[in-house]
């Protein structure tokens, strides 16, 4: 700000400058204003000109290619790349891609990560020959070996280690955001009987809740779709910071009249273009949703025809024991997936077609009128209806009674209850945060109950999830290796049994609090996994097999998880050949034995399928792989070649693999791999991929590989076909065309007669607990550590341009008000500490945060961290017994869809000035 004096020393020079202006301008005046002057050249006598060519000569190139990133952004975004003598300079946004009438334009597409790509990957942690580890586990000391020197100590150890102690002892965790990357490993693991774990449950990205309610649970509109709504749920969800490409669409919906609504714990910066904010308190977003759902049945504000056509809320339940009314009920002999409803016509119990049992492949009720509510008799049994069930147990949670657990007040619970039943295009984007609560799996199953007791589940708006990928049929055949299934696991249980998680959680986790709020405690989560797996549910290779080599693609191994150090010592005991493939040495590639380097963004021949957008993006390699890289298909071939090689010469053959009816031919891993041969270039396997595609086909690769990207056909939707001149929006055939679901009952299914709901008293949606975080009440902060604007997880996190618009290194933040307390300013070192771990952060103020919370964005490096240490090494793992349930028609372990999600959220701490 000027103070007085500023001002005056101001005038003053203006009024000086002024005159002098006048009077130098005086006596020439006339001459100046009567004839235009001739201006010459006045940089002809400069003398040094030539450091001007080095700012032109930098905005030329040889080369143009195209692009887009292989990390976990969700999005796929085009960006050309201009090459000069062989290396990738820098890349511009390309803005070509075509609009869809009455939607707002989608160009350019991408983020400030994508922007500084070229300039990252010459930065030296970026990898460029294979590393072999020369000094103790983690003590980054390397030494360059060949290819031919890593690829024959790997070969030589898968052999060994499945002829010595069986198939099965091969861990093989990848999550390339690239279609040929990320298969290269997927088709690896089913020739080598491999261990694939799940890792979008590692990551907390399942959406288990929402999975028992229609199947499947992952899916999206495309972002375009957001404009047509014209009331926006983010829940759980910032997407100014986590959805960077799409997040104009939200602002153009506001300008077209749509109401946004964020429901936060923290005031985020979704927060801030809201018309209403909800701050929620940490953990309790399902009693804040059954209030919601509450005002909305006690309102009459659903629309019935659509529930008794599209869900299970007429199905008729036994009010003996709780089971649905199934035909067996009627007759020994009957099916358990025949489901009734009372026939208000008829006075009569009818069968609902469309249920697994059902010979009726239709939704369609003919002249049958269900009942939603009542009490009836079946013969001598009594029964209810699933709605009627509902409404009784939702009826507690009303906005009165829920404000002293979610700190939301009454009056707002009414208002958005009130928007949500006027409104005629609703829209929920479900964050990924949701399920990284124990509360997640119920309020999953209650937001997408709010969308549908208003009736626009697959008509008028969507809960958006997560991308599922578009259907590919080639990328699945690339994936497939006939009559070998491979081996699934749910990454969460891997890592607990392999991490020794448990005993962890044991230790951190107060087991009183655990079983007075929740039912059940860690020795009963551990208990009910071993149930689990004896009963057939979860797959159980991490109770009896190791990961004595272990091959990461693409993940920041360790650090993504819970109990970062304890995990790290417990997996590498099991583990005798540590492996990572990477195009960077990220944190967990420091505990490797040997470092793969992989080709990066630029170097890479491939496609993104990401299906936020129509289009499928490309990689189309704008330089060849530098120094020693190689793309993740060619290191896959190359180390399928050596496996073959080295069997042969060892004489080792096929080795049988009764456990899962398999066998590795260790001989013709190579043959198997290519296809003999077809698929052993990168170009060959995009091809293959892209041209046996139905909603590709031929010269598609050409037209991606030129323009960087490429609209898919109607064929891609998993579960609705993908109009010309519309966004996509997923299951509108049910509606559309009756067709059933897949869940047990054809229904968007919000019961559960399963054995394991009845005993967790959660058969219907509702709270789970009493809500709140679980960590230990005696630290008093709720750590959060939701995704960060300036990095894709460790992507792009140590760019030198990113860290300039932060702090330059890892930050933890807090309220004011409990820094004051702490005696913490803002810039001090701080220690952040429970009893199963530390890190060191410096504390930064941000009155967004209330008063009990510790925020800490994820994706830092660990070798960022004061002393080595890391935000994942505070938190321990839970278990939510919900998702090891199985044997339950569409209830049932499935990789991608449905095993125990990863709980992050539930970590209690402490601080202190360090
Ligand atoms: N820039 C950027 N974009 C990304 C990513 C990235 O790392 N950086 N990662 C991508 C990936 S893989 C994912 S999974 C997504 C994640 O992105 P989002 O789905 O947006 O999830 P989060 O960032 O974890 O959390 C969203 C918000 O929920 C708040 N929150 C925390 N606890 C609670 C609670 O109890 N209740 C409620 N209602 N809110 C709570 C968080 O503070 C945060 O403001 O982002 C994707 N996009
Ligand atoms: N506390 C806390 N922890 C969290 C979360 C949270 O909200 N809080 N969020 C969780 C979530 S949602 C996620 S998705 C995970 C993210 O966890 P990770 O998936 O482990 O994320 P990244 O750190 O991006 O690690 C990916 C690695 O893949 C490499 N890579 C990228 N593309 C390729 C490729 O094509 N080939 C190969 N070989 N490598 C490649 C990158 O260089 C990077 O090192 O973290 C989870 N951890
Ligand atoms: S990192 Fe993701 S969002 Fe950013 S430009 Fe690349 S593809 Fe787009
Ligand atoms: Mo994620």
């Amino acid at each position: 700000m000027n103070s007085p004096a500023d001002g005056t020393s101001r005038r003053r020079f203006l009024q000086f400058s002024l005159g002098a202006l006048a009077s130098a301008a005086a006596p020439s005046s006339l001459w100046a204003f009567s004839k235009i002057q001739p201006i010459e050249d006045p940089l002809k006598d400069y003398p040094y000109r030539d450091w001007e060519d080095l700012y032109r000569n930098e905005w030329t190139w040889d080369s143009v290619g195209v692009m887009t990133h292989s990390n976990g952004c969700v999005a796929g975004c085009a960006w050309n790349v201009f090459v000069k003598n062989g290396i990738p300079m820098r890349e511009e946004q390309i803005s070509a891609y075509p609009q869809l009438p009455g939607i707002p334009d989608m160009n350019p597409r991408g983020c400030q990560k994508g922007a500084v790509y070229c300039s990252w990957s010459k930065q030296p942690d970026h990898l460029k020959w294979p590393l072999k580890r020369v000094g103790e586990r983690g003590a980054r000391q390397w030494k360059r070996v060949s290819w031919d020197e890593a690829l024959t100590e790997i070969a030589d150890k898968i052999i060994d280690t499945t002829v010595n102690r069986g198939p099965g002892n091969i861990y093989m965790p990848k999550r390339p955001f690239a279609v040929i990357s990320n298969t290269a490993y997927t088709r690896m693991a089913k020739l080598l009987g491999a261990i694939s774990p799940d890792v979008s449950s590692m990551t907390g990205d399942l959406y288990p809740g929402i999975q028992t309610v229609r199947v499947p649970a992952r899916t999206v509109s495309t972002f375009d779709d957001w404009f047509t709504s014209d009331l926006i749920l983010m829940w759980h969800k910032n997407p100014i910071v986590t959805r960077i490409p799409d997040a104009h669409f939200l602002m153009e919906a506001r300008y077209n009249g749509a109401r946004l609504v964020n429901i936060s714990a923290d005031y985020n910066p979704s927060s801030i273009h809201s018309d209403l904010f909800v701050p929620v308190a940490s953990g309790t977003d399902a009693h804040l949703a059954s209030a919601i759902v509450n005002v909305l049945i006690a309102g009459k504000h659903y629309k019935a025809d659509y529930l008794k056509e599209q869900t299970d809320l007429p199905f008729l339940v036994r009010t003996d024991n709780g089971k649905f009314l199934r035909e067996k009920d009627f007759n020994a002999e009957g099916s358990d997936e025949i489901f009734y409803v009372w026939d208000t016509k008829t006075g009569k119990v009818a069968p609902a077609p469309g249920s697994m049992g059902s010979k009726d492949k239709t939704l369609s009720l003919g002249a049958v009128d269900p009942a939603l509510e009542g009490t009836f008799k079946a013969g001598d049994i009594e029964v209810t209806t699933v709605f009627e069930r509902l409404k009784k147990e939702i009826a507690p949670y009303t906005p009165e009674s829920t404000q002293a657990t979610t700190g939301v007040h009454p009056s707002v619970v009414r208002q958005l209850a009130g928007w949500i039943a006027e409104c005629k295009a609703l829209r929920i984007l479900d964050g990924y945060n949701n399920q990284k609560h124990m509360d997640g799996f119920q309020c999953g199953r209650l937001k997408i109950l709010i969308l549908t007791l208003i009736g626009h589940h697959g008509t008028t708006g969507s809960i958006d999830t997560t991308y599922e990928g578009w259907k590919l049929e080639g990328g699945k055949a690339l994936g497939t290796v006939e009559g070998r299934p491979g081996r699934s696991v749910s990454a969460v249980l891997a890592q607990w049994v392999w991490g020794e998680q448990y005993k962890r959680s044991k230790a951190y986790y107060d087991d009183g609090q655990l079983r007075a709020e929740l039912g059940f405690g860690v020795d009963d989560m551990e208990a009910m996994r071993l149930e689990s797996e004896a009963k057939g549910w979860m797959p159980k290779w991490q109770s009896i097999k190791n990961p004595v080599v272990s091959i990461t693609g693409g993940i920041n191994m360790f650090a993504t998880s819970n109990g970062y150090e304890n995990l790290r010592d417990n997996f590498l005991k099991r583990c005798e050949l540590n492996v990572v493939v990477d195009f960077r040495l990220n944190s967990g590639a420091m505990y490797a034995d040997i470092v793969l380097p992989a080709a990066g963004n630029t170097e890479k021949l491939d496609i993104r399928e990401t299906s936020v957008t129509r289009f499928i993006h490309a990689f189309g390699q704008p330089v060849k792989p530098m120094y020693e890289r190689k793309t993740d298909w060619q290191i896959l071939v190359a180390l399928a070649a050596k496996i073959q090689e080295r069997a042969k010469a060892r004489g080792i053959g096929r080795v049988e693999d009764p456990e899962i009816k398999s066998f590795i031919d260790f001989d013709k891993v190579y043959d198997e791999f290519t296809m003999d041969g077809k698929v052993a270039g990168d170009e060959q396997a995009v091809r293959f991929v892209m041209e046996s595609s139905k909603a590709l086909g031929p010269g598609t690769y050409e037209e991606a590989m030129t323009k960087g990207f490429v609209a898919v056909g109607p064929s891609a939707g998993k579960t609705a076909p993908v109009p010309k001149d519309k966004p996509y929006r997923p299951f509108t055939v049910n509606v559309t065309d009756k067709k059933p679901y897949a869940t047990l009952t054809g229904r968007l299914q919000f019961y559960v007669d399963h054995d394991w709901f009845q005993r967790l008293d959660a058969t219907v949606p509702k709270p789970q607990y009493r809500g709140g975080v679980l960590g230990p009440k005696k630290y008093p902060f709720v750590r959060n550590s939701p995704h960060t604007r300036w990095g894709i997880h460790s992507f792009a996190r140590t760019e030198q341009w990113m860290l300039r618009h932060q702090r330059g290194e890892p930050d933890v933040r807090m309220n004011p008000k409990a820094m004051a307390a702490k005696g913490i300013k803002d810039g001090d070192m701080v220690r952040i500490f429970n009893s199963s771990g530390e890190f060191f952060a410096m504390a930064k103020a941000m009155p967004a945060l209330p008063e009990n919370m510790l925020f800490t964005e994820h994706g830092w490096e660990q070798y960022q961290y004061k002393n080595m240490t890391h935000y994942n090494s505070v938190s321990s793992e839970l278990i939510n017994p919900l998702e090891l349930v199985g044997g339950y028609g569409h209830i049932k372990f499935t990789s991608g869809a449905f095993n125990p999600n990863r709980i992050f959220y539930e970590t209690t701490v402490d601080v202190e000035k360090a």
